[in-house]
C-alpha cells in the first residue's frame, strides 16, 4: 500500500537529492560560525540562540510564520480545497510540509484515502483511556493514548531487526502517517468520553481529515472548515518552540515517532506553552463572570488586565518569546470571525482586549513583545461552536501541531541529524567567566 503511495516516492526523491547539502555543509564548513551563547542566553532558555535546522518552517520575528516559504493565506490559497469549502484538506497540507511541493489534486486525494486506510485506532487505546479517572486532564490522556500505541512501532520495530542509517526515515514516514491518521478520532473520543457523557459517533469512512472531525465531535459545517484552519495553523512554528524542540530531542535519541510525539504534547502542555489557549478562556470567562455576562469599557478591562498583572500571573494569549508584531494565526482566526461571527460578544470582547492590552503590556515594561499569539483568539471559535469545555482546546492544537514535528523528525531521520547533546556548564564557572570578560575560546 505505501510503497507505491506518491507522496512516499516523492519524499525518497527529496530526500536523495537533499542529503549531499548537509553533508557538504557539516564536512566542508563544519567550523564556520553562525553564532555565540551569553550569558543571560544560558540562563534564560537559549532564547535566541541559533543551533538548530529546519526546512519546513521559519519564524521571522516581524513578519511571523511561513510553511515552506509560503505565508499563511499563500499557503490557505495555493492548497487544493475541500469540494464546498473554503479551506484546504489537511492531507494536502501535511504534503507541502513534507516536500515543499503544492500536491496536485490527484495526490491529495490519494492521501485522503491512504489516511482513512490507516485511520482505525486500536481498541486496546480506547480500553486503556477507560480506565483512567475521569477528572484526567484531555492533554494527559491525549499523550498517553499515542505513547500507548508505540507497542506498533515499525521504526522501533526495523531498528531491532536491524536497518541501514539511509532507511531510517521510512519507517519513521510510515509511524508518522499512522500516528496522524489515528489522532482525530483519539481526539473527539476523548472529548466525547469527557464532555459529552460517553456516547461516541464512529468514523466516516468518506470523509477527510478535518471533516471527519466535526462529524465525530458531533458538531455541523462549518465545523469542519474550522478543524481544517485550526489543524493547519498550529502546525509547525520553527523548531525551537516547546513542543517541537522536544520531540525532535527525543526522536534524537531514535526513539520512535510514538514516543517522540507523546513527549512533545507533554511539553504543549504547558500553561507558557500550548494550555495558553485554555488559560485565555479562562481569562475571558473570569472576566465576563465579573460583569454578570454585560461587556466591559475599555476603562473596566485596562483594570482587570492590571489586576492580572499586579497579582504576578501573565495576561495569557499575549508576548511570545520569537515574535514582534501580531501573530499572523491570530490574524487569520480573527477573519474568520469576523466572516462567521462579527457580532458575537466574546469575539468583540478578544478585540476589545487587542486594542487594549497591548498599551497595558507596554506600560507594564516587561514583555518583549506585548502582541496576541495564536492562543488569544482560538478558544473563542471553540466556544462559539460549543466546544465551552476549554481544557480541552490544547488538544486540538495538539492535533495539528502533530503534522508539523512529525514532518520534522522524519526528516532529521532522513538527514541523519546527530543525538541532541548540548554542554552543560557550572554556576562557579559562569562567575569565572564573568570575571574575566567571557570564556577564552579556542
Ligand atoms: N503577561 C505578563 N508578563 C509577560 C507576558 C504576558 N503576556 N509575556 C511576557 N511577560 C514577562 C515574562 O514573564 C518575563 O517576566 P520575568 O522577567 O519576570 O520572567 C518578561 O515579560 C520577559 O519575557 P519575554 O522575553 O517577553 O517572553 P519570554 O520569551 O520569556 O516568554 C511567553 C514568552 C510566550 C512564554 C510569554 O510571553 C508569556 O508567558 N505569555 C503568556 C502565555 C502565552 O500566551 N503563551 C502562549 C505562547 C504561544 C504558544 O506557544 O502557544
Amino acid at each position: 500500500m505505501a510503497e507505491t503511495l506518491t507522496l512516499k516516492k516523492k519524499l525518497a526523491e527529496k530526500i536523495e537529492a537533499f542529503r549531499p547539502r548537509t553533508t557538504r555543509l557539516n564536512k566542508e564548513f563544519g567550523n564556520v560560525v553562525i553564532d555565540q551563547v551569553t550569558i543571560s542566553q544560558a540562563i534564560g532558555g537559549a532564547r535566541d540562540v541559533r543551533c538548530l535546522v529546519t526546512d519546513i518552517s521559519y519564524l521571522d520575528p516581524h513578519e511571523g510564520i511561513r510553511f515552506r516559504g509560503k505565508t499563511i493565506p499563500e499557503t490557505f490559497a495555493a492548497l487544493p480545497k475541500v469540494p464546498g469549502s473554503d479551506y484546504p484538506y489537511v492531507e494536502g497540507f501535511f504534503h507541502f510540509l513534507l516536500t515543499g511541493d503544492m500536491p496536485g489534486k490527484g495526490e491529495t486525494e490519494e492521501l485522503v484515502h491512504e489516511f482513512q486506510n490507516r485511520s482505525q485506532v486500536p481498541q486496546y487505546v480506547f480500553d486503556a483511556l477507560r480506565t483512567l479517572p475521569r477528572d484526567t486532564h484531555p492533554m494527559t490522556l491525549f499523550s498517553a493514548a499515542i505513547m500507548l500505541m508505540q507497542r506498533e512501532s515499525l521504526f522501533a520495530q526495523r531498528y531491532t531487526e536491524g536497518m541501514k542509517k539511509t532507511e531510517y526515515w521510512e519507517p519513521m514516514f510510515e509511524d508518522s502517517l499512522n500516528i496522524l491518521a489515528r489522532l482525530p478520532q483519539i481526539a473527539a473520543y476523548i472529548y466525547r468520553m469527557k464532555y459529552r457523557s460517553d456516547t461516541h459517533i464512529p468514523p466516516d469512512p468518506k470523509l477527510d481529515f478535518g471533516g471527519n472531525f466535526a462529524h465525530m465531535m458531533g458538531i455541523p459545517h462549518p465545523y469542519d472548515d474550522v478543524a481544517r484552519m485550526y489543524f493547519v495553523l498550529h502546525s509547525d512554528h520553527e523548531s525551537g518552540n516547546v513542543s517541537a524542540h522536544t520531540t525532535h530531542l527525543v526522536a534524537s535519541a531514535l526513539s520512535d515517532p510514538y514516543y517522540s510525539l507523546s513527549a512533545g504534547m507533554a511539553g504543549l502542555a504547558g500553561p507558557l506553552h500550548g494550555l495558553a489557549n485554555q488559560e485565555v478562556l479562562r481569562w475571558i470567562q473570569d472576566v465576563m463572570k465579573k460583569m454578570d455576562g454585560k461587556l466591559p469599557s475599555e476603562e473596566q478591562l485596562k483594570k482587570f488586565l492590571w489586576d492580572t498583572l499586579k497579582s504576578g500571573q501573565v495576561v495569557p494569549g499575549y508576548g511570545h518569546a520569537v515574535l514582534r508584531k501580531t501573530d499572523p494565526r491570530y490574524i487569520s482566526q480573527m477573519e474568520f470571525c469576523q466572516k462567521n461571527l462579527p457580532d458575537y460578544p466574546m469575539f468583540k470582547l478578544v478585540n476589545m482586549i487587542y486594542k487594549v492590552a497591548p498599551g497595558v503590556l507596554q506600560e507594564h515594561g516587561k514583555a518583549k513583545n506585548p502582541w496576541p499569539n495564536v492562543d488569544a483568539q482560538s478558544g473563542v471559535i471553540q466556544w462559539y461552536y460549543g466546544v465551552r469545555e476549554y481544557d480541552f482546546y490544547t488538544v486540538l492544537f495538539g492535533v495539528g501541531r502533530a503534522l508539523g514535528v512529525l514532518a520534522n523528525i522524519i526528516w532529521d531521520r532522513a538527514l541523519g541529524y546527530a543525538l541532541e547533546r548540548p554542554k552543560s556548564v557550572t554556576t562557579e564557572m559562569l562567575e569565572k567567566w564573568a570575571s574575566e570578560g567571557g570564556r577564552k575560546l579556542g
